[in-house]
């Protein structure tokens, strides 16, 4: 009676498994595989009505690649990139979850989508051994975007040596239609040389657990959204930024230089709940979506506003829009006049008292050069005229500089956009016009000229004047 009461069960237990495959099947749901997107692609909207079964497939593999010019790191990865690929569901959706994890791994790995509902977030059911694969299933409850990472022990550690990425669960009616969509993530890189010090880095677990990153970046690497990889728009074009933050332990303040965000999706919920937002806050292990109209032609620099992070640690990417300026919206510099504070009162001087003030040997210029390329030059080539790697070409012994003195001029006068290449170094960016006098500009050339071990000589007003008058 026991072993039959036994067999019944287990009978009964088969039922109900073959049962739930025709259940599926009856509420209509259609199958079909996710398409991922690497950073900055998105993965296209869903152009469905309702909810389907969506198999996501994702490989992690453990990889030697560039971190900046001349540092290579050993990435765990998802998807063979840092970030890994993106993930675009629907609200309602039935997700089968398929990690693999490579032979020649030397780690377990696992996954933990800020998405899932249940324990560890997919962590226990997806811990895969190198060569294996493993599956489990999740119902994507609530719509907004969420961070997935690994989470093998140590946690940090996977994390830090690159193993995360996005999932956006639409909410059911999806999002509202935009132009250019972009996916963008930050993460820190703890590695046991200094930043820029050439040659494989290791993973430092000190400056880690001290939170002193030696690299701060966007999309894996500095430089990843520079040069011929800066993200391009069209003026008019309305622009959703989907962003994350992996951490492991920094909070980014995210913030386009130039622009205001129309709409925030603070910490990656569904509500377009913020607008017009100048910075927004992104927790580690969270995200935000942010939206804007390209209003103006020309480069904004997305940046985290812990400003050496971008201007010193790798925080930095470009935007830009082509297309006709909207002078009601944005002039230029319309006007340069001289401003004098004693008295209160801005007031014309005599141009013969004026005059005096101006330097007019090379010494003099040398020393009102030096002022200017501090408050002037500094912010985009640094204080020893060594330019940063990928964004801003060094003006210390550069030989693109020392080759044409009329050309530094001139660019120095109007800006400089288009591919040049400096010491060997391709760069791709925009230096804007910067409305300085002829004088200033003589002096601060006459300066860099002397200065880094650049070839000397001096620019003299009518050098300016003749390059200004020539175009
Ligand atoms: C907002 C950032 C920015 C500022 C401020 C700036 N530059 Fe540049 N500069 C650039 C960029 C970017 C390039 C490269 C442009 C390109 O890729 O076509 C450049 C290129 C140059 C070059 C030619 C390339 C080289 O390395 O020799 C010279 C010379 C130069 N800048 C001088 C100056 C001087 C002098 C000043 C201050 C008066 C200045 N720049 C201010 C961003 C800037
Ligand atoms: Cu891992």
């Amino acid at each position: 009676m026991k072993s039959q009461n036994k067999r019944s069960v287990g009978i009964a237990i088969a039922l109900v498994g073959i049962m739930l495959v025709p259940a599926t099947i009856a509420c209509g749901k259609k199958t079909e595989k996710a398409v991922l997107a690497h950073a900055p692609n998105v993965p296209p909207q869903l152009n469905r009505s309702g909810n389907a079964k969506v198999i996501i497939e994702l490989e992690t593999k453990e990889l030697k690649g560039r971190l900046a010019d001349g540092v290579e790191y050993t990435f765990w990865t998802f998807g063979g990139t840092v970030p890994g690929p993106m993930m675009r569901v629907r609200e309602g959706d039935d997700v089968e979850f398929k990690l693999s994890n490579h032979p020649t791994s030397k780690m377990p790995h696992n996954i933990d989508l800020h998405a899932v509902t249940g324990p560890g977030g997919g962590a226990a059911a997806s811990l895969t051994s190198p060569g294996h694969s493993s599956t489990f299933s999740f119902k994507a409850l609530n719509p907004g975007l969420f961070i997935y990472h690994c989470a093998t022990a140590p946690v940090g550690m996977h994390i830090g040596n690159g193993m995360y990425g996005l999932i956006l669960v639409e909410p059911k009616g999806g999002l509202p239609s935009v132009d250019k969509e972009f996916y963008l993530l930050q993460s820190e890189f703890y590695t046991s040389g200094k930043n820029g010090q050439a040659g494989l880095q290791a993973f430092d677990m000190n400056k880690a657990l001290d939170e002193k990153p030696e690299y701060v970046v966007f999309n894996g690497s500095v430089g990843a959204l520079i040069g011929d990889k800066t993200l391009k728009t069209k003026v008019g074009d309305k622009v959703r930024f989907f962003v994350g933050n992996a951490g492991p332990n920094l909070v980014s303040s995210f913030h386009v230089i130039g622009e205001i965000f129309d709409n925030v999706y603070s910490e990656g919920g569904s509500e377009r709940n913020q607008k017009n937002v100048q910075t927004t806050l992104i927790p580690a292990g969270g995200a935000a979506i942010v939206e804007f109209k390209m209003e103006v032609p020309g480069s904004h620099v997305i940046v985290d506003h812990s400003i050496f992070r971008a201007f010193n640690k790798g925080a930095l990417g470009l935007i830009v829009a082509e297309g006709e300026p909207n002078l009601a919206v944005y002039s230029g510099k319309q006007l340069d006049t001289v401003y004098l504070p004693e008295g209160g009162a801005t007031q014309t001087i005599p141009a013969d008292q004026a005059q005096k003030q101006m330097p007019k040997t090379k010494e003099e210029r040398l020393v009102a050069g030096k002022r200017i390329f501090a408050s002037v030059c500094q912010a985009c080539h640094m204080s020893e005229g060594q330019g940063v790697p990928q964004a801003f070409p060094p003006l210390a012994q550069s030989d693109f500089l020392n080759a044409d003195k009329n050309r530094a001029i001139k660019i120095v006068l109007d800006g400089k956009s288009g591919p040049i290449t400096v010491n060997g170094k391709k760069f791709d960016s925009v230096m804007p016009a910067l409305g300085l006098s002829d004088d200033d500009v003589a002096s601060v050339l006459t300066f860099v000229l002397n200065s880094w071990g650049n070839k000397g000589g001096e620019v003299t007003l009518a050098e300016v004047a003749s390059q200004r008058s020539g175009h």
